[in-house]
């Protein structure tokens, strides 16, 4: 078993990660940059390493940084935790080549899932359904315009290099296909250093919907079910469920076989996330985050697993040492994100917390590093707090969300509370339809 985890990471998931390792009797090293000199992950850790200022580049993006704090202090692993370097494929490269085990997938599958039409490749070659569109990279805009007639507008032209909503342009007739083109190339080149380009048919009103895999290096693939993410503003997302409120059993198994067999035949390893678009009882594969999800919550309360735990176990070499049939699924978990932001405008606010009050009770959960007196820094992310309940079902999760969200208290900041607040008490929320779009209207009618 590893026995020091070097975490990559700051805020609520280098938490996380170490208490994951804390119970399974390893050692953690944190690394922060001089403005979380104070921070929770920094003070709960076995050991700490300053790598840097403020600004994440120079320090928890500063590779050469991490990896010497690792050399320092005898870690044998890196968790590198979500965002930051979690899929960057050359970090898990130079983890590797310095002698440490990195708490992920391959370098070759991160590069891989990267490159959205190399995930989508992939992913045809399994029997994973897709969305209809272009084979592969759009080599001219005549074929742009042959493949939208055959798929018929409205179509979209997303970077190969894009992902997470960035890089994507509509056309909604022949007419406006030029300049989708132009300007997606164009800003795929600028944003990315690459200017290859796919084509999708434009689904209209779609759910968020991706399925939880974990994989260890014994040919062992196990779904987890889904998450239900649908509700999101500008690509952040805000609320998640599991299980979706919309998604049969019959519907979660065969999406499931379909992939984690797939998965297998690629010789996928550790955790890994699968975004399907989901509309008209049809799912549409798009893309893989091949890193632990912001949301991973949900899925430990509705499968009684310790995701981080299994990650770990798996990168120690272990075998996951269950199967499909063992995974079940108990009620309904919903996700909150708390984040230091205006709750109708989103303007950042950071500063000072005066009092931290973190709700509790049977069925709740916070995953956050905040305490009282802490001061949220502006340089980062603005996730203060995500609250997680579980219940039996849907109805009770929503009626213990509101209980949770009126314990909680934070003081000093504004933060998104009453947004989640009004979100709960809503009856189109209650009723469980929902797109991507919903949330939008909703913050935009106050
Ligand atoms: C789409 C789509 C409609 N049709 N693809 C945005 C994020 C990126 N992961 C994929 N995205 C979308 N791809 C087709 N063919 C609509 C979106 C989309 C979206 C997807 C998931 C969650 C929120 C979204 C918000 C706007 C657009």
């Amino acid at each position: 078993m590893l026995k020091k985890i070097l975490i990559a990471n700051r805020g609520e998931i280098a938490l996380r990660v170490h208490r994951a390792c804390q119970e399974m009797g390893i050692r953690t090293v944190a690394v922060h940059s001089t403005a979380d000199a104070s921070a929770m992950h920094v003070r709960l850790a076995d050991e700490s390493v300053c790598i840097g200022p403020p600004l994440a580049r120079d320090s928890y993006l500063n590779v050469a940084a991490i990896l010497s704090a690792a050399a320092i202090t005898g870690a044998d692993a890196i968790h590198p935790g979500y965002g930051f370097l979690s899929e960057n494929a050359r970090f898990a490269e130079m983890v590797e080549a310095h002698g440490l085990t990195f708490i992920g997938p391959t370098a070759d599958h991160i590069h891989m899932m990267g490159d959205k039409i190399a995930a989508k490749d992939a992913m045809r070659k399994l029997n994973v359904p897709l969305v209809p569109g272009s084979p592969g990279a759009l080599e001219s805009f005549e074929e742009a315009r042959e493949i939208a007639e055959r798929i018929k507008y409205p179509v979209l032209i997303k970077a190969a290099a894009g992902g997470g909503g960035r890089g994507m342009k509509v056309a909604r007739s022949a007419d406006e296909l030029e300049e989708a083109w132009q300007v997606a190339r164009t800003e795929a080149k600028a944003a990315f250093g690459n200017d290859a380009v796919y084509m999708e048919k434009y689904l209209d009103r779609p759910r968020h919907i991706e399925l939880q895999i974990l994989a260890d290096t014994h040919g062992n693939v196990v779904h987890f079910g889904e998450r239900d993410c649908s509700l999101q503003r500008r690509h952040q997302k805000l609320v998640e469920e599991a299980g979706s409120p919309v998604l049969t059993a019959a519907e979660r198994n065969a999406l499931g076989a379909q992939v984690t067999s797939g998965l297998r035949q690629l010789g996928y390893r550790n955790a890994g996330t699968l975004e399907f678009l989901y509309q008209d009882g049809q799912f549409a594969f798009i893309e893989m985050n091949t890193r632990l999800q912001v949301e991973h919550p949900v899925t430990e309360m509705v499968c009684g697993v310790d995701l981080v735990r299994e990650q770990i176990r798996i990168a120690a070499g272990e075998k996951l040492g269950y199967g499909q049939e063992d995974v079940q699924f108990n009620g309904h978990a919903i996700e909150c994100r708390v984040t230091a932001e205006d709750p109708e405008s989103f303007a950042p606010s950071p500063g000072r917390v005066n009092t931290y009050h973190a709700p509790g009770g049977l069925g709740v959960r916070v995953d956050s590093a905040l305490y009282s007196g802490y001061a949220v820094p502006p340089h980062y992310d603005s996730l203060v707090a995500k609250l997680i309940v579980h219940a039996p079902s849907r109805p009770q999760a929503i009626a213990r969300m509101q209980r949770a969200l009126d314990e909680m208290v934070v003081d000093g900041i504004k933060t998104t509370l009453p947004l989640h607040r009004r979100i709960m008490a809503d009856a189109e929320f209650q009723s469980g339809d929902y797109t991507i779009h919903w949330l939008e209207r909703f913050v935009a009618r106050g």
